[in-house]
């Protein structure tokens, strides 16, 4: 049996004592990725087996495994961990460095585990303390799904065990791998006339062919060698969502480009679902379009939208793309957390005057290597700030439709045909407005303080030799 483990994520060996989890974590691990209990014990107290001792060899455990997560390595616990309370902190830990938890469940017979225990002589545990163990383990093994294990892979007898082989597996968002050059576009909201220009301008060859599904398709060359990337919101406002998807599908299938969910298609992906979502005069557009499609694309743009992730590391980690956005914490890991700030970006929760979500500038507090390359909020001109650039040109509202070449740094954008919808907030200048009187300053000018000791120190305080830690002014 092969065990999928995606790499990074906190695998958790599961069973009781004698069940062979070291062996096994030897056999497939390398030393430096093992953190194990019994030798944790060995660390505080000069000897493995003193259960007095537990306590501080799992907060030593726990500490050693939450730098390794914060560091994206993976990781594995070789306990116990039969008791949901044992396995709760470390879920919990899996989760807040956003990796999965992964759990390897060893449960072998009973006679095997207290063979193994009677050939050690360091160990001297009563055949209860192994019959209590092996009690949990089953009571829990069913749940384990529910407790937040992403996978949950159980081994049953000797045999199992030695066939065993670990496989891992990037997680989806990491393409690391794809060093393109990338063509990225920007929020095509059903703009699908000014996308087809703009992919000519780009140099892709468009042509229209017969769909799957009996619709028109779209059969696309790229330039050679470059890979298009969308950066979601394919659909609503715009008068061509179903077009839209169409050559964006086709392309992904044909392996000519990556595409990333945005917010107004994980919506339409709930609305096709059944989900109950609040249909508002954009949503409905994209519903009705879709509609006057053959029944077979509603299946297809379903299957296409519930396949997309969060956001995509690629080119070695150079580059990040994301909808709204991915600050360098989240890069290249998995969680709730991740997805919706790819989605909605740094939100607070509250609402502002107009009833949009209050956004935290993550973009201006970014200090990432990679560059950041995201759409979402609609801005009159992309520009960068700290290695991120926001190329959603608003298209829909009258804008235009941006694309960034990389690793060219090129902006290509062509003007929208009509404004198919009105913004909830104007982002571009009322036309005859006057010229400011002042030169427009850059966003890196904007956001350029005098002194950010933040950056310096990580915190507002300093260590001083005489006063201890002191707050300066600011
Ligand atoms: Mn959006």
């Amino acid at each position: 049996m092969t065990l999928a483990i995606p790499a990074p994520s906190l695998v958790l060996l599961i069973g009781p004592s004698g069940s062979g989890k070291s062996t096994f974590a030897r056999a497939h691990f390398r030393p430096t990725e093992i953190l194990s209990s019994d030798a944790f014990r060995g660390w505080v107290s000069d000897d493995e087996n003193d259960q007095g001792a537990t306590k501080d060899a799992f907060e030593l455990l726990h500490a050693v495994a939450a730098k390794r997560l914060a560091r994206g390595r993976l990781t594995v616990i070789d306990a116990t961990n039969v008791q949901q309370e044992a396995r709760r902190p470390l879920v919990e830990l899996a989760r807040a460095h956003h990796l999965l938890p992964v759990a390897i469940v060893l449960d072998l017979p009973e006679r095997v585990c207290l063979e193994r225990n009677r050939a050690r002589p360091d160990r001297q545990l009563g055949p209860h303390v192994v019959q209590r163990q092996r009690q949990q383990l089953r009571e829990g093994l069913r749940g384990l799904g529910r407790e937040g294990f992403r996978s949950v892979h159980v081994l049953s007898s000797p045999e199992e065990v030695a066939a065993a082989t670990v496989a891992r597996h990037p997680l989806p968002v990491d393409k690391r791998g794809l060093h393109g050059p990338f063509d990225v576009v920007g929020d095509v909201h059903g703009c699908f006339d000014e996308l087809r220009e703009l992919l000519d301008r780009l140099g892709y060859g468009i042509v229209e062919t017969g769909d799957k599904d009996g619709g028109v398709g779209y059969a696309v060359t790229p330039p050679v060698g470059r890979t298009a990337v969308f950066l979601g919101d394919l659909v609503d406002r715009g008068p061509k969502t179903p077009q839209a998807l169409r050559l964006v599908m086709g392309m992904v299938a044909a392996g000519t480009a990556l595409c990333l969910p945005g917010n107004h298609d994980d919506k339409l992906l709930r609305a096709l679902i059944g989900r109950k979502v609040r249909i508002g005069r954009a949503l409905a557009g994209s519903m009705a379009q879709i509609d006057a499609e053959p029944p077979m694309f509603r299946e297809r743009v379903v299957a296409f939208l519930d396949g997309l992730v969060s956001h995509y590391v690629l080119d070695d980690g150079k580059l990040v793309v994301a909808h709204a956005g991915m600050k360098e914490a989240y890069q290249g890991r998995a969680s709730g957390a991740v997805h919706d700030f790819a989605l909605y970006g740094d939100t607070t929760g509250e609402k502002d005057e107009l009833g949009l979500p209050v956004r935290r500038d993550w973009a201006a507090a970014y200090r990432g290597e990679a560059m950041v390359v995201y759409g979402h909020t609609p801005v009159a001109a992309s520009e960068w700030l700290n290695r991120t650039i926001n190329i959603d040109t608003g298209c829909a509202f009258g804008g235009r439709l941006t694309a960034l070449r990389y690793p060219e740094q090129e902006l290509l954008s062509v003007p929208a045909r009509h404004a198919y919808a009105v913004p909830a907030r104007p982002f571009l200048p009322e036309p005859g407005a006057p010229q400011a009187a002042q030169p427009v300053r850059s966003a890196e000018q904007r956001n350029d303080k005098p002194l950010d000791l933040e950056d310096g120190v990580g915190k507002r305080t300093v260590e001083t030799r005489l006063a201890g830690r002191v707050t300066p002014p600011l």
